[in-house]
């Protein structure tokens, strides 16, 4: 167990071990609000209304009541944070700008409460963080500065990256966020696999990937909320998430900008790879906040065995 001052790294608060990773006091001011921005998320998600809010998103889907308090939960703290000029949400219609100057400033997209649909049911959900330097939202991910993730499940915990390793912090009683898991890596090659949408709207390819990892033993773990699956293969260090082209949607389900990006920078971190069959995902040039894409993220071999089958090389 690693010592910093006397403290046991799970004594490290989140500031603390911010200050200490050589960043910007901006990016560490920033983190930290959404860390706090999350206290209340996850108040909203264990008390707040189930029900729908009569609006829709951005992608024109009904939005649920906590998506909407989420939301405004995480723009809040951003808008007076003082270090962020422009803020995308998935529920945001439009790039909501909070100062015109960008100097010293970070732009950030994020889904305030990934899963929405599973809170009924009470299964785990999570919000997504990337964090640009500057104005600039339509940027390649690799171009993020930071990225981050917290998951509401039966602990919660925050996932971060400065493109200095990856780290994991939980909550605990008193709602501080301590460091629990550091410089977290990924095996080359797993054995969980976590397919998203319906099989049978699969091309003969991602048929054949999953043969495949059948196959060779992996293990269906697959509960519908992107933070959750990621997580389990993040932590465990070994598995693949896919969310491919399917026939009548050739650009997958999940977004660009809102889950792809910052989730493909942890994992890269990690040692693990994101790509959309061809190239990775942190390389794609965004068109639009809007923009979806076919994802293949976990394990390096894994992801880099996908794009072979999708190739037709196996
Ligand atoms: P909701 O926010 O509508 O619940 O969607 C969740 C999600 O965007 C992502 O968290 C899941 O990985 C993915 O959709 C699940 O989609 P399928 O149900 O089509 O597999």
């Amino acid at each position: 167990m690693t010592s910093v001052a006397g403290k046991t790294k799970f004594q490290i608060d989140l500031r603390q071990h911010l200050r200490d990773q050589n960043i910007s006091g901006n990016l560490v001011h920033l983190i930290c609000e959404i860390a706090e921005a999350s206290k209340y998320v996850i108040n909203a998600v264990r008390t707040g209304d189930l029900g729908v809010a009569g609006t829709s998103n951005l992608y024109g889907e009904e939005q649920l009541a906590l998506d909407v308090l989420s939301d405004r939960i995480m723009r809040k703290r951003l808008q007076h944070s003082g270090v962020v000029c422009n803020i995308a949400s998935e529920e945001m219609e439009q790039i909501f700008q909070v100062s015109s100057s960008p100097q010293g400033m970070f732009s950030v997209a994020y889904d305030p409460l990934d899963g929405s649909s599973l809170v009924d049911v009470n299964l785990a959900v999570g919000t997504i963080v990337g964090i640009y330097q500057g104005a600039d939202l339509l940027q390649p991910g690799r171009k993020m500065v930071g990225a981050m993730y917290i998951l509401y499940g039966p602990r919660v915990s925050l996932v971060y990256s400065v493109g200095k390793g990856v780290y994991e912090f939980t909550m605990n009683q008193l709602m501080e966020y301590t460091l629990t898991r550091e410089n977290i890596r990924m095996e080359p090659s797993g054995n969980i696999y976590s397919p998203g949408g319906l099989r049978k709207k699969y091309s003969p390819e991602n048929e054949s990937f999953i043969k495949y990892l059948e196959d060779k033993g992996s293990k269906l773990r697959y509960s519908g909320g992107f933070v959750p699956d990621i997580n389990q293969i993040l932590i465990k260090g070994k598995g693949i998430f896919m969310y491919p082209a399917l026939n009548d949607s050739p650009n997958g389900k999940l977004r660009l900008l809102f889950e792809l990006n910052p989730m493909a920078f942890l994992l890269e971190q990690a040692g693990g790879l994101a790509t959309n069959g061809e190239i990775p995902i942190l390389d794609i040039v965004p068109e639009g906040v809007e923009d979806r894409c076919p994802v293949y993220i976990g394990c390096r071999e894994d992801v880099e065995k996908a794009g072979e089958f999708l190739k037709g090389a196996c």
